[in-house]
């Protein structure tokens, strides 16, 4: 079903940087396949935002933080359970700076997140908490956006807690599926499916959003 992007429409770009690319320090296969068809995408929406994983050193989501721990083993945190993942994304360096062929002229703001030294931050929207807001959801009120498309990496992990945010936050929320590529940890591409249809959130293809806009 073809779906022409209106003005109250949003392309939400999620983490395309580079450690999250073959060759980075917490790379998802495939994560660079996602750039060339989110800069097609992103010309078929008026309004698009940018989301940078932005960690500073020694970050409590970095396995090496935890004495004995390493990445892809689970700790609890106060606010919870939390994955530890190698060190990435810290502010600054390459790792952490979008990928080099992202062009996206039309795109509005660039939200940093993960940045609280001692909470980890999937969700545009949220902290791992739960309770911290980005401002993000106020950022779109504010703007009279209410449908977010979500695109970007990685999509069981950033993605899927921005599009279920989006949706508890009343947004309309849709993932453009082959815009996105996963870790698939421990069954997590299939926790991200299920937590999909479970809040009736629609995946859609990146072909069905832009045509008709060329
Ligand atoms: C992400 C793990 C850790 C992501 C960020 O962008 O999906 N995953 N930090
Ligand atoms: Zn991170």
């Amino acid at each position: 079903m073809p779906l022409a992007p209106a003005d109250s429409d949003l392309l939400l770009v999620v983490d395309v940087q580079n450690d999250f690319c073959p060759g980075g320090r917490l790379a998802v296969p495939d994560g660079d396949a996602v750039v060339p068809v989110i800069n097609r995408l992103a010309r078929a929406f008026a309004h698009v935002v940018l989301t940078q994983d932005w960690h500073p050193p020694g970050h409590r989501s970095f396995a090496s933080a935890h004495d004995g721990r390493q990445p892809f083993e689970t700790v609890d945190m106060p606010y919870g359970a939390q994955t530890l993942w190698p060190d990435h994304c810290v502010q600054g360096t390459a790792g952490a700076a979008l990928h080099g062929d992202i062009d996206i002229q039309n795109s509005q703001l660039l939200l940093r997140k993960g940045w609280h030294p001692g909470i980890d931050s999937y969700s545009a929207f949220f902290e791992n908490d739960r309770r911290t807001p980005t401002g993000l959801a106020g950022y779109l009120r504010e703007r009279g956006l209410t449908r977010v498309f979500i695109a970007g990496l990685a999509l069981d992990f950033c993605v899927r807690y921005s599009a279920e945010d989006a949706h508890d936050a009343g947004f309309e929320a849709v993932v453009v599926e082959d815009a996105c590529r996963a870790i698939d940890l421990a069954g997590s591409l299939d926790d991200a499916h299920r937590a999909f249809t479970g809040r009736g959130i629609a995946r859609v293809k990146a072909g069905d959003v832009t045509r008709g806009w060329r």
